[in-house]
């Protein structure tokens, strides 16, 4: 398998499912500024609408969107945890909690990221990032992960997403099991062989 990515972009949840499963796949960097690949070649070949992750998987076009792309990854090593059972209802919780990553999360910082986002659109965005912290925070108190004591992939996927708001300069301070969450994940074995890969530890 080939996993399309950019360092610290939320390609690094399927990273980190990759290494906490110990799955053999190729990192392949992307230039998502000029869309190529490091031989000069044309990522849209790859992924027409040219974002990461994309994970070649051998069997017709790229899987791409992360919270998929998690899920198919941890789906190859069924007992190591890092999803439940298809099925059952604790598959669902994790993939509610994949879902609300993606969209309440991951999809609320994006416009952070963008240079000719209005800045009074930013402020809402921090806002609502706010109000989803303080979410998670709150389903954090009396539990190390989303769902429970083990590590799913709905935690790499936040890690993933949480990461971002150092770089985006948001106070963090009101949010202390948020804090818990981003050291007990850091501390992983997989998590630092992943970040160390791409070049962020
Ligand atoms: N819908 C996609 C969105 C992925 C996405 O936003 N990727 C970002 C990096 S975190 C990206 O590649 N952005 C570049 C672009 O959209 O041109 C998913 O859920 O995986």
């Amino acid at each position: 398998m080939k996993l399309y990515y950019k360092p610290g972009a939320c390609s690094l949840a399927p990273h980190i499912v990759a290494c906490e499963a110990d799955l053999p796949v190729e990192l392949v960097a992307v230039d998502l500024a000029r869309k190529t690949l490091g031989d000069g070649s044309d990522y849209a070949a790859v992924n027409p609408n040219g974002y990461v992750p994309a994970l070649d998987i051998g069997d017709g076009p790229v899987l791409t969107e992360a919270s998929v792309v998690v899920q198919y990854l941890a789906d190859r090593k069924p007992g190591s945890g890092l999803m439940p059972a298809a099925g059952t209802t604790e598959r669902y919780r994790a993939q509610q909690w994949l879902a609300f990553v993606s969209t309440e999360l991951h999809k609320q910082f994006s416009p952070l990221f963008k240079p000719n986002t209005p800045d009074a659109t930013k402020e809402i965005q921090r806002e609502i990032l706010a109000r989803r912290f303080a979410f998670v925070d709150d389903a954090l108190a009396d539990r190390t992960f989303l769902t429970g004591e083990g590590f799913t992939a709905a935690d790499a996927y936040l890690f993933t997403v949480l990461r971002w708001a150092d770089a985006m300069r948001l106070d963090m301070t009101a949010f202390p099991n948020i804090a818990r969450f981003m050291a007990a994940v850091q501390a992983r074995p997989a998590v630092r062989r992943a970040l160390e890969a791409e070049g962020l530890a």
